[in-house]
């Protein structure tokens, strides 16, 4: 039985690396929204009503455990996508708070993210619990997804649009960036070069492979057959290009 991963888009991608480093011998189908994407600036309602077919197409593939790889799909829809499939095991992604402010317990900490996400009730939530003393700082980057989409993530434009994202919400001397998009891991780099060697950035997607692993053992789901897993690409948009880009992506380092 395969593993379902999903996102509006290609960023889960970031998720799927990492649950493939730690577990080569699952089978994975990953659904890619382009058609509806982004969600990211989408209403709550519109979100809701994506996430449930796309969650409906891998349930009826026969995955045994579904990995939202998208924060603002988290923010929105997790509980109610929990509610309606009780028994089936859910793993979420949440922007790294918790360890950022470890890291900096009275730092300056700057979450990028989708403007779903961070106007969430979850990601409020998020910040209540784990925030302590630590100055958290919303980033809201619409237009960031659009540039992994295309295959962008080193440029003069991305470096513009970074600095000037980051210069509007006064984030350019944070003490760490936390990365609440799973499309930004693929733009890393150039993050770390807009906000110099010394800030550290979190993202959130070794601990979800790390979560999901635990809850399969748990339920003694782990396919330990010793023989590689096969990864099965879905996207809405039937687009051989997006499928060469999704590869492309996955063996990034
Ligand atoms: N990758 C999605 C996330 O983690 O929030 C966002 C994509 C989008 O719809 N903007």
């Amino acid at each position: 039985q395969p593993i379902g991963v999903f996102d509006s888009g290609l960023g889960g991608v970031s998720v799927l690396r990492e649950l493939v480093a730690l577990m080569p011998n699952e089978n994975y189908i990953y659904f890619g929204d382009s058609v509806n994407a982004p969600y990211g600036t989408k209403s709550d309602s519109e979100i809701m009503e994506l996430s449930d077919d796309v969650m409906e197409n891998l349930v009826n593939q026969g995955c045994k455990a579904i990995v939202i790889g998208c924060n603002t799909i988290t923010g929105v829809a997790a509980k109610r996508l929990r509610a309606e499939y009780p028994k089936l095991i859910i793993v979420a992604t949440e922007p790294a708070v918790k360890p950022a402010v470890a890291a900096a317990p009275k730092g300056k900490i700057l979450v990028m993210a989708t403007t779903a996400t961070l106007r969430s009730k979850r990601f409020m939530s998020l910040v209540d619990r784990f925030g302590g003393d630590a100055e958290i700082i919303s980033c809201p980057c619409p237009g960031l997804m659009e540039f992994v989409e295309r295959g962008e993530i080193y440029s003069e434009n991305l470096r513009q649009y970074l600095t000037e994202k980051i210069t509007s919400v006064g984030g350019m001397d944070a003490d760490c960036a936390v990365l609440g998009c799973t499309h930004y891991p693929f733009v890393k780099g150039m993050i770390q070069e807009v906000l110099g060697d010394k800030v550290k950035i979190f993202d959130g997607a070794p601990g979800i492979a790390r979560q999901l692993k635990r809850k399969l053992k748990a339920y003694d789901l782990i396919n330990d057959s010793g023989k590689k897993g096969k990864i099965h690409w879905e996207n809405s948009l039937n687009n051989p290009e997006l499928l060469r880009l999704s590869e492309k992506l996955l063996n990034l380092q």
